[in-house]
C-alpha cells in the first residue's frame, strides 16, 4: 500500500511540474483528488483492507492528499506570478507616443445659417421667440385667416394628432401667441421646426425649418417691410445684393409679396445658380391682414405691421451651394466636416 501511495504521489508531482497553465492544474486536481480521482478510489477500496490496517491506510491517504494539495497551491501561485509578469511586460506604456487627436464637432450648416440670419435681425433690435411644435388648429390656422376649407388644412398636407391638435405647418402660431398677449410694439423673429406631409426629395422634407418675422407698431408701412428685407439681404448675402418684390397671395397678409435677391453667384448677370434669370426667390412676406390683427386682439385702426417667412433649408442650400436637401439630414460626417 505504501508503495502504491508513493507511486501516486510521484506521478502527481511530475504531472504538476509539467502543467503549463491553470487549466492543466485544475484537470490534475480533479483526476487525483476529485470524486472519481485516484486517491479517492483508494479510500473507496478501504473495505478490502484488514480492519486493523485501516487507520494507517487512512492516514497515508490523508498525508498524500495534503502534500499533493500543498504542491498544487505552490505551483498555482508560481504560475499566476508568471502570468502577471508576462502581462506587465506586454502592457508597458510608451509615454513618448503622440497623443490621440481629439475629434471636435461643430455647428450643423443649418445652424450656422440660422445663427447668421438671427444675428442680422437681433442687430436691428428683434427678439428671438420660440414656441411649441405641437399646436392647436386655432393658432396654426384659424387666427391666421386660413379657413376650414383651405387646401393647406387637408390631411394630405398636415399631420394631425387630433381634430384640433397638429404638428405646426409654420412658425406663425408663435407670433399669433405673442400678438395675443397685447404687448406692443412687437419686433420678433420665430425660428423653428415645422412639418408638412411631403414626400422626401431634393427640395422637400416632411420636417424642415422656418424663420418667420413680425413687426407691429403704429404707422408701420410696406416701406418698412421693403427696407427691412433689403437691409437683411445686404447683410446676409453681401452689400452688393439688391431686392425686388413681386405680388403674391397669402391668407394672412394683404398685400402679399414674394421677395427675390440678385444672384450672389453671378451678381445678376444670369448663371446656372439662378437659372439664367439673375434673381433668386428668397422669402414670402406682406402686411399683416387686418382680420389677423383683429382676431389676435389688436386694433387694426391703431396698429399695422408686416410679416415674412424664410425657409431656413432653402437659404442654407443656396448659401453653401448644396444641391440636395437630404444631405442636411443624413449626418454623414464626410459632408458635415466641410462646413
Ligand atoms: C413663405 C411665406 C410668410 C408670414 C409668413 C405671418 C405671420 C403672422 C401674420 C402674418 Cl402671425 N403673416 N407670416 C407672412 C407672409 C409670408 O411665409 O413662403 N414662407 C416660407
Amino acid at each position: 500500500m505504501k508503495e502504491k501511495m508513493e507511486a501516486i504521489k510521484k506521478a502527481a508531482f511530475e504531472k504538476i511540474e509539467q502543467a503549463k497553465n491553470l487549466d492543466d492544474l485544475n484537470d490534475i486536481k480533479t483526476s487525483i483528488l476529485g470524486k472519481k480521482g485516484e486517491l479517492t478510489q483508494v479510500l473507496k477500496g478501504m473495505k478490502d483492507v484488514a480492519p486493523e490496517d485501516r487507520p494507517k491506510v487512512g492516514q497515508m491517504v490523508n498525508e498524500a492528499r495534503a502534500s499533493i494539495e500543498e504542491f498544487l497551491e505552490r505551483e498555482k501561485k508560481e504560475l499566476n506570478a508568471k502570468i502577471r509578469e508576462e502581462k506587465m511586460k506586454n502592457e508597458v506604456i510608451d509615454v513618448t507616443l503622440p497623443a490621440k487627436k481629439l475629434k471636435t464637432g461643430h455647428r450643423h450648416p443649418n445652424q450656422i445659417a440660422l445663427d447668421d440670419l438671427e444675428r442680422v435681425f437681433v442687430g436691428m433690435g428683434y427678439e428671438v421667440v420660440e414656441g411649441p411644435e405641437v399646436e392647436y388648429d386655432k393658432y396654426n390656422f384659424e387666427l391666421l385667416n386660413i379657413p376650414a376649407n383651405h387646401p393647406a388644412k387637408d390631411e394630405q398636407d398636415t399631420f394631425y394628432i387630433t381634430k384640433d391638435i397638429l404638428l405646426r405647418t409654420q412658425t406663425s402660431p408663435v407670433q399669433a401667441r405673442v400678438m395675443e398677449t397685447g404687448r406692443m410694439p412687437i419686433r420678433i423673429i420665430s425660428p423653428g421646426r415645422v412639418f408638412r406631409s411631403d414626400e422626401v426629395d431634393a427640395t422637400h422634407s416632411p420636417s424642415f425649418h422656418q424663420v418667420e418675422g413680425l413687426v407691429i407698431d403704429k404707422g408701420i408701412t410696406m416701406a418698412d417691410l421693403k427696407g427691412t428685407i433689403d437691409q437683411w439681404a445686404k447683410e446676409f448675402f453681401g452689400p452688393e445684393t439688391k431686392t425686388k418684390f413681386r405680388p403674391h397671395h397669402f391668407p394672412f397678409t394683404e398685400p402679399s409679396a414674394e421677395a427675390d435677391v440678385t444672384c450672389f453667384k453671378c451678381g445678376g448677370k444670369g448663371c446656372r445658380m439662378c437659372k439664367g434669370s439673375g434673381w433668386i426667390e428668397i422669402l414670402g412676406c406682406g402686411m399683416v391682414h387686418p382680420k389677423v390683427l383683429k382676431d389676435c386682439g389688436i386694433d387694426p385702426e391703431v396698429y399695422s405691421g408686416f410679416a415674412f417667412g424664410i425657409g431656413l433649408e432653402r437659404v442654407t442650400l443656396l448659401k453653401y451651394e448644396i444641391d440636395d436637401m437630404r444631405l442636411l439630414y443624413e449626418n454623414d460626417e464626410r459632408f458635415l466636416e466641410q462646413f
